[in-house]
């Protein structure tokens, strides 16, 4: 197994590392090492079952269960998908469909998000639908002063119902409706803007543009300033790593310290990403300890 820096501080590939089979303590070990200085982990030309994807996701922290209709996949109740792909019937076999996925951070909207996620390709269209990753270190080290001491020791109200209907409402709309109930589930929280690597103790911003709808203990309008203040510092392009996808591909990243985004791609292609959702553990990674707002 070998790791190649694909680009310094953000992602890397690893190489020479086949994840259907049984991986050694060692290389999980330096696997978990490279996520931090890469919080990308690009490993290609893969073929893997979901239980192969879940175990292999497993290593990582426990994985979040879905909640999936009696349409969605049968296979394990930790694998999601992310694609356009419909059934006989017309209904989404998954989530997130073809239109764009303006940037955000998996989850923001919890009160203890699961940071990790892994996507496996198993069919993408060519050169389409690529996904890019924004360093949130790299955007707090680089944010100017002034914008520092707004932004620090403060917090943020993340709202699910913001991320539907405004922030990402053009990758929901073609999802299954949210009920009622569900909604009732997942109320308003609060976290903070900014976390801290435990490891390494460098800080990150904490700042999902397509969710948060406020800043607690400002203004509307002070808060709606500050946001769109820092907005163009978490998206700017020499803090972003673009993947362009080919089928076999699987992409882990970490949400506690990135936001990420999908490009649209044409309908009539076909792309089928499976999905685990990892609760990193807070020893580790930068996992934001949410409250109800
Ligand atoms: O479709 C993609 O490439 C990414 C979608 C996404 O935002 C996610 O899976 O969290
Ligand atoms: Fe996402």
């Amino acid at each position: 197994m070998e790791i190649r820096s694909l680009q310094e501080s953000l992602a890397a590939e690893v190489v020479d590392l086949s994840l259907w089979q049984d991986i050694s303590e060692a290389d999980i070990a330096r696997l978990r090492e490279a996520w931090q200085r890469f919080p990308v982990l690009v490993i290609r030309r893969q073929a893997l079952s979901e239980g192969e994807l879940t175990r292999f996701s497993k290593h990582f922290g426990p994985l979040a269960i879905v909640i999936k209709t009696a349409l969605q996949n049968t296979g394990p109740s930790e694998v999601s998908y992310v694609t356009n792909l419909r059934d006989g019937l017309g209904e989404p076999l998954g989530g997130l469909s073809y239109g764009e996925v303006a940037w955000h951070t998996d989850q923001a909207y919890r009160l203890n998000p699961a940071t990790g996620a892994v996507l496996y390709a198993a069919e993408v269209p060519e050169n389409a639908g690529r996904t890019s990753f924004n360093n949130l270190y790299l955007a707090w080290e680089n944010l100017p002063g002034n914008l520092k001491a707004a932004v620090e020791g403060r917090e943020g109200v993340y709202s699910y119902h913001q991320r539907m209907y405004v922030g990402m409402k053009e990758a929901f709309s073609r999802d299954k409706p949210f009920t009622p109930e569900l909604m009732k589930q997942t109320p308003d929280v609060v976290h903070p803007l900014t976390l801290k690597n435990p490891l390494t103790g460098r800080t990150s911003l904490y700042f999902d543009v397509s969710t948060l709808t406020h800043i607690v203990g400002l203004s509307d309008e002070d808060s709606q300033e500050l946001i769109d203040a820092v907005g163009p510092h978490v998206q700017r392009d020499a803090y972003v790593y673009t993947h362009t996808w080919q089928p076999g591909d699987v992409v882990m990243w970490d949400n506690g310290c990135l936001l990420h985004r999908r490009e649209p791609f044409d309908p009539r292609l076909m792309r089928l990403m499976k999905r685990t959702t990892i609760h990193l553990p807070p020893e580790r990674h930068c996992v934001p300890a949410g409250r109800l707002a």
